[in-house]
């Protein structure tokens, strides 16, 4: 069974403990492979690589950082299909998926900051006939990255790629669940030129591995994307200790229909919205809320096309369904649909777990559900799901409609779909999320910025804000 150990100083090692864990695929429900069981030894490892090759980095030419992470993205793209094959396996996710979304990204994410790094420029400010200032941004040092299983690679370079772009080292622990597509990407760097010691690559649990690099004295920043509850308690760990924190969390995002929006394409949109990646994107929109003139034809209309998905194995080009990506998930998940009809949920389709036949018969499948019928308060609609299961609502009118999106402890992302321009306007200037799309959903331009507000957390990703959120601004101000 394949062993995935750690990468750290340019060379794969084992643990210290010599320990592993066991990592399932999804589609099976069995392991199929061991993923090294880290902890505050093996951190110590990386830190004390990052912190050797920092100087030397810090100090690179930006001409030479923008060949390396050119490089890496030419060696993901050369990879293309071994990374969407392993990611698929990893997360269960459907491997077309992987094709078309996670790995492309990821390539584009090196590509992005490549270019980033050449670009990025501070400003001065002179103070006439008295003095001039400048401002200096300059790198951080060893840096940490914290990365969730549902978008593995994509979401793991998205952290990786500015932090080596600013000149920073890193020690990035991907998911103990997705570990392998982060342990390719180390042979990729080293056969890119990336200087060892510059990207450390930690394995294993977030307790053990994950603490460690949270509590490590000498990391200055951390950037994580995960739960809210595990962000809050990396928050409660770092603060006291004045690390830099970038926390992108949970998500219980509005998908909101008027009446006059174009409807063939919002009925489309509001599935791929719903159910990419079996619903396991912190932006998908899991709370669909409808004009109630139109109520009952999208109803229609939309649980229509959901049946239309084809739920398999995500080895299969034609699966658009793939599994949850751990028992547990599955388990949780499973139980939110129990809690819904508790709730006085009506199942509109779905609603029950998939057996399939062959490879996949002992895997983590449920059916796309749409569930109707219950208050906007109910726990149902204010707690995230985080799988293939989504509510629907109906709303008179623009007031009704904003406060619907709005009550919920999350402000991640919200999809707004109407022809009005007055009323996009006007709503997306109310409505409480970080990212809002209208008639559209991921549509992502990489240089806006990126993150939620209230308990989907604090800093942003993206563009600048990455570069800036991996330097520290010092201003230099001399006197005529
Ligand atoms: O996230 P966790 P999980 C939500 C979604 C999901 C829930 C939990 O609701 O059901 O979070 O998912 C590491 N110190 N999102 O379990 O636990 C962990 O090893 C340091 C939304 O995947 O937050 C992993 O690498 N690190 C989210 C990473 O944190 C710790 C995407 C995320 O794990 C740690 C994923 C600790 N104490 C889940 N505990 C989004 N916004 O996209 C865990 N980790």
């Amino acid at each position: 069974m394949k062993q995935i150990d750690n990468y750290i100083n340019g060379s794969y090692i084992p643990p210290v403990s010599g320990n592993y864990l066991e990592n399932f695929e999804p589609a099976t429900g069995k392991p199929y492979s061991q993923v090294a069981d880290s902890g505050p030894n093996d951190v110590e490892q990386a830190y004390q690589a990052a912190s050797v090759a920092f100087p030397s980095w810090s100090k690179t030419s930006l001409e030479e950082r923008f060949l390396i992470m050119n490089r890496i993205a030419e060696g993901i793209e050369r990879r293309m299909e071994l990374l969407a094959v392993a990611e698929s396996i990893d997360n269960g996710k459907p491997v077309s998926l992987a094709r078309r979304m996670d790995i492309p990204r990821a390539a584009a994410n090196f590509r992005f900051f490549a270019t980033a790094a050449m670009q990025f420029a501070s400003e001065s400010h002179e103070m006439p006939g008295t003095a001039i200032n400048y401002t200096l941004r300059q790198p951080i040092g060893v840096v940490g990255c914290i990365s969730p299983w549902n978008l593995p690679l994509y979401l793991f370079t998205w952290k990786i790629a500015p932090a080596i772009a600013t000149g920073n080292t890193v020690i990035a622990k991907p998911s103990e669940m997705t570990p392998m597509t982060a342990y390719l990407l180390g042979e990729i760097c080293t056969e890119a030129g990336l200087p060892a010691g510059v990207l450390n690559i930690v394995q294993g649990l977030g307790p053990s591995a994950g603490q460690a690099i949270v509590s490590h004295p000498g990391i200055k920043a951390i950037s994580f994307t995960g739960g809210t509850s595990t962000g809050a308690h990396i928050a409660a760990t770092a603060a006291p200790v004045f690390k830099k924190l970038s926390l992108e969390l949970g998500g219980k995002n509005a998908f909101i229909v008027f009446e006059d929006s174009d409807f063939d394409r919002v009925v489309s949109e509001a599935v791929r919205a719903s159910f990419s990646n079996q619903g396991q994107i912190c932006l998908c929109g899991s709370r669909i809320i409808v004009q109630e003139s139109i109520f009952e034809k999208f109803t229609a209309a939309f649980v229509e096309k959901v049946q239309q998905l084809r739920i398999g194995d995500p080895q299969d080009e034609n699966t658009q369904i793939g599994a949850l990506v751990s028992e547990a998930h599955f388990h949780k998940v499973s139980s939110y649909i129990a809690l819904a009809q508790s709730e006085g949920g009506k199942i509109l389709t779905g609603g029950n777990s998939v057996k399939l036949s062959g490879r996949c018969t002992d895997g983590w499948f449920l059916e796309p559900t749409v569930i109707t019928g219950l208050s906007q308060n109910c726990r149902t609609n204010q707690e995230e799901i985080f799988g293939p299961v989504v509510t629907i609502q109906s709303f008179k009118d623009e007031a009704e409609a904003l406060v619907l999106t709005n009550d919920t402890r999350y402000g991640l992302a919200t999809s707004l779909w109407t022809r009005d321009l007055s009323r996009t306007h006007r709503m997306s200037a109310a409505i409480q999320s970080g990212i809002i799309w209208v008639n559209c959903w991921l549509l992502r331009d990489l240089r806006t910025p990126f993150g939620g507000v209230k308990d989907s957390g604090v800093g942003r990703e993206g563009g600048w804000e990455a570069m800036r959120f991996f330097t520290e601004a010092k201003n230099v101000c001399i006197a005529y």
